[in-house]
């Protein structure tokens, strides 16, 4: 029987690359962000491979998230996978000078939000007693670099929640990892310096990660056995080996 997965972030980079990705392997989706043309073209794309909802809400926003997923039509409810992608960078300032907003909007996107979302979809999951949730975390969730302090905590935060829902779903045969990627080559920095200039030169000099390279992982990670469970991946382009330590041509 086919599977469904249920993407936040799935209008760019990550998401809708594992929406791609998910579809040539004749996934369900439920796909989900803020941006409806966005939504309307990635359904209008791969609703020939397979067969796609769209749910358009801010995950910051608990009731709308509640909403959405509680309306989503019989043949999509039972969520057999969850990906929690949602997020983004916000700003990169030294902790002295940092805004108040870009903070919140670290926290309440790339935390709260993934919980909210969580929230709505691991009662059926229990109650089902099966189910896939994969969090994507990020390199800044393992490591700390400089003016990354609150992306940096946020990340962080969801590596902590990932081990803790691992735990307490673990009775339930419900399996949870995280996937880190290091520099992936998305919209992420044009968020991240709000349209500035800054933002063309973070992929430039050397070959980033691409989206579609992360999407494979989370496919080979959903597509193990049941009895194998992907719990943590740390994946980096060849040119960079940590944080702060990227090899450029330039
Ligand atoms: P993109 O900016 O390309 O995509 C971000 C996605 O998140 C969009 O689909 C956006 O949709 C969605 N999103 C953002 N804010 C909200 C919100 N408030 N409510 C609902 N959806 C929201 O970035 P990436 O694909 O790179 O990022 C995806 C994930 O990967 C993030 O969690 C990021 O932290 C993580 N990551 C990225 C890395 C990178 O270098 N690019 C490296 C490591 C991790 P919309 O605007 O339509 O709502
Ligand atoms: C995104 C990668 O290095 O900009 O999580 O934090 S990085």
């Amino acid at each position: 029987m086919k599977k469904t997965a249920l993407i936040t972030g799935a209008t760019s980079g990550i998401g809708r690359a594992t929406a791609h990705e998910f579809a040539k392997h004749g996934i369900n989706l439920v796909l989900c962000g803020r941006r409806q043309e966005r939504l309307d073209s990635v359904q209008h794309a791969l609703s020939e491979v397979t067969d796609v909802y769209t749910l358009n809400f801010d995950v910051r926003d608990r009731d709308q998230t509640f909403k959405a997923i509680a309306s989503l039509p019989k043949e999509f409810q039972n969520i057999d996978i969850l990906i929690n992608n949602a997020g983004n960078a916000h700003g990169l300032d030294p902790i002295q000078n940092g805004s108040l907003d870009d903070w919140d909007a670290m926290m309440d996107i790339n935390v709260k939000g993934l919980l909210y979302v969580s929230k709505a979809i691991i009662p059926g999951m229990t109650e089902r007693k099966s189910g896939q949730i994969i969090n994507i975390g990020s390199s800044a969730g393992k490591e700390v670099y400089p003016n990354g302090n609150v992306y940096c905590g946020s990340k962080h935060a969801v590596l902590a929640i990932t081990e803790g829902m691992r735990i307490d779903l673990n009775p339930f045969g419900i399996k949870v990892g995280a996937i880190n990627p290091g520099l992936v080559e998305t919209e992420f920095s044009e968020v991240r310096f709000k349209g500035d200039a800054a933002a063309d030169n973070v992929y430039k000099g050397y070959k980033a990660l691409q989206a579609e390279d992360v999407a494979e992982v989370i496919y080979f990670a959903v597509s193990r056995p049941a009895h194998v469970n992907i719990a943590d991946v740390l994946m980096f382009c060849t040119a960079q080996a940590n944080s702060t330590t990227v090899k450029k041509s330039l």
